[in-house]
């Protein structure tokens, strides 16, 4: 087993990642840029070393530079989190020409699903059923239009080395099929600078439903079970869930063998993620494989039990994994909210700034994984994820309401964030009836935001909770008259009760 372990990211994930090693006796080396100097992964850490300024082309991303802290440390192997060089087949070939352990898949695993044309041969090859379409790209307009018409429109036109929904356009007749063909090659040699181009059925309304994998370096590999991931704005998802409240124990069965087929197709080994297109039939098409451990991995540890950084270290140290599929039980459910410094009442730009005050949920069934601290300044150089806030329930209508009565004890003072998008979507009938599907989030969007229930309508109310934070944040709980920091407290007083109820927009009480 290693003894120490280089973290190569930031953020929350850096502190998932940190909290796995010190829990398996692990030294755990961090890095950071100019700007997260005084950051809580760094704070955490047991060692930390400057890379670079604040650009993550000079620091997180500099393999040369991070490879040099592996070797001044001693680290054996490197964590590289989620983004950054997570998926870079150059960086994991670096760390093994280093004789430093990349845990994660091998660059050959991650080049065969990097191409989503190379992904799909190699599902066909496989038996895994896949979008109609070609898995080639496309040889010419000629081309595009026979294919087309014999798939029948919509159709969707997709970039090779495209990806997240980056060089992707719907057509929806032929006559727009020579336009939208020229520009998808244009916009992906721009954007990619590789203009391959293929096609595919365009499926309505899709839900995108992921299965974790999880294989061993002696050939065995287990799916875990899925993640509901629809409701997305602008392909960056939002809420994700484990079960997905439409997935039965077979279609799972199905689905999970499809996925480990995937898996073995790549020759995949550690953690990885294989998404799922859903048609309203129920029918699921393989999309990409993902070769990282993703952002919303709790979820899948909360239903299974199991974690997944600690098994992902074990598989990196040449261990089998401890359990085979039969040992793998889906329990209770979980829902994850991304929480974003943004600001969701100014098109959700990004918040940056420093938290003057923070009061945290916690309680039965609520786990947060977080990489701020009250007095941290948020920097603009990344994305703005603050914390994932994670509530588990005996079925998805509890998860609903701890995450729910969790939201109304978290107050992030100083910055925007997202929380009250959250508040609004777990009461929306649709949500709560788990009618969702990619467009939910962008339909919801639309409509005016029916003011909270008993929204107070006076005009003081903003006023009356900026001055008790302010009062809370000089003078302490007692002067605002809050109880409990942590919000869970049930020493809260009335004025607590009617600051917060004013902070929240809520009825005086
Ligand atoms: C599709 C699709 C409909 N039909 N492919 C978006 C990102 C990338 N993962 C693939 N995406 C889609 N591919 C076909 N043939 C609809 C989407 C899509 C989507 C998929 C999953 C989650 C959110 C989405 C939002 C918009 C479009």
């Amino acid at each position: 087993m290693f003894k120490k372990i280089l973290i190569a990211n930031r953020g929350e994930i850096a502190v998932r990642v940190i909290r796995a090693c010190h829990e398996m006796g692990i030294t755990a080396v961090a890095v950071y840029s100019d700007v997260d100097r005084a950051s809580l992964h760094v704070r955490k850490a047991d060692e930390a070393y400057p890379i670079g300024p604040a650009a993550a082309s000079e620091s997180y991303l500099n393999i040369a530079r991070i490879l040099d802290v592996a070797k001044q440390s001693g680290a054996e192997a490197i964590h590289p989190g989620y983004g950054f060089l997570s998926e870079n087949a150059r960086f994991a070939r670096a760390c093994a020409d280093a004789g430093v352990k990349f845990i994660g898949p091998t660059a050959a695993a991650m080049n065969a699903m990097g191409s989503k044309t190379k992904a799909r041969q190699a599902m066909e090859r496989a038996g895994v059923p896949f979008v109609p379409g070609t898995a080639q790209g496309l040889e010419s307009l000629a081309q595009a239009e026979e294919v087309a018409a014999r798939i029948g429109y919509p159709i969707m036109l997709k970039a090779a080395a495209g990806g997240g929904g980056k060089g992707m356009r719907l057509v929806d007749s032929a006559q727009e099929l020579k336009s939208a063909f020229d520009a998808a090659r244009s916009e992906a040699e721009r954007a990619f600078g590789d203009n391959e181009v293929y096609i595919e059925k365009a499926i309505v309304d899709p839900r995108h439903i992921e299965m974790q994998v999880l294989a061993d370096e002696h050939g065995h590999t287990v799916y875990l079970g899925e993640r509901e991931c629809s409701l997305q704005r602008r392909h960056q998802k939002v809420v994700e869930e484990s079960p997905s409240p439409i997935v039965d124990a077979d279609m799972r069965r199905r689905m999970g063998e499809t996925a480990v087929r995937v898996a073995q197709a790549a020759g995949y080994t550690n953690a990885g993620t294989v998404e799922f297109l859903v048609d309203q039939q129920k029918n699921f098409y393989f999309l990409e494989m993902n070769t990282r451990l993703q952002v919303e991995h709790p979820v899948t540890e909360l239903v299974t039990g199991l974690d997944l950084v600690h098994l992902q270290i074990r598989i990196a140290a040449g261990e089998p994994l401890p359990f085979s599929q039969q040992n793998i039980a889906i329990r209770g459910h979980a829902i994850e909210c991304r929480i974003y410094a943004e600001d969701p009442d100014n098109n959700f730009f990004p918040s940056p700034g420093k938290i003057t005050l923070l009061l945290l949920p916690s309680g039965p069934g609520i786990r947060r994984d977080s990489g701020m601290y009250e007095g941290w300044t948020v920097p603009m150089d990344y994305d703005p994820l603050l914390a994932k806030l994670i509530g588990y329930g005996t079925d998805r209508d509890q998860a609903i309401s701890r995450l729910t009565r969790a939201l109304s004890e978290y107050f992030v003072g100083g910055i925007k964030t997202n929380i009250s998008l959250f508040r609004r979507i777990l009461r929306h009938p649709d949500f709560r009836a788990a009618k969702i599907d990619t467009g939910f989030l962008d339909r919801l969007l639309k409509q005016k935001d029916d003011a909270a229930p008993g929204a107070t309508k006076d005009p003081q109310a903003e006023e009356v909770a900026v001055i008790a934070a302010g009062m809370f944040a000089m003078l302490g709980p007692a002067a605002a008259g809050a109880g409990e920091r942590t919000g869970d407290g049930a020493a809260n007083t009335r004025a607590a009760s009617n600051w917060k109820a004013a902070a929240r927009g809520e009825a005086l009480r």
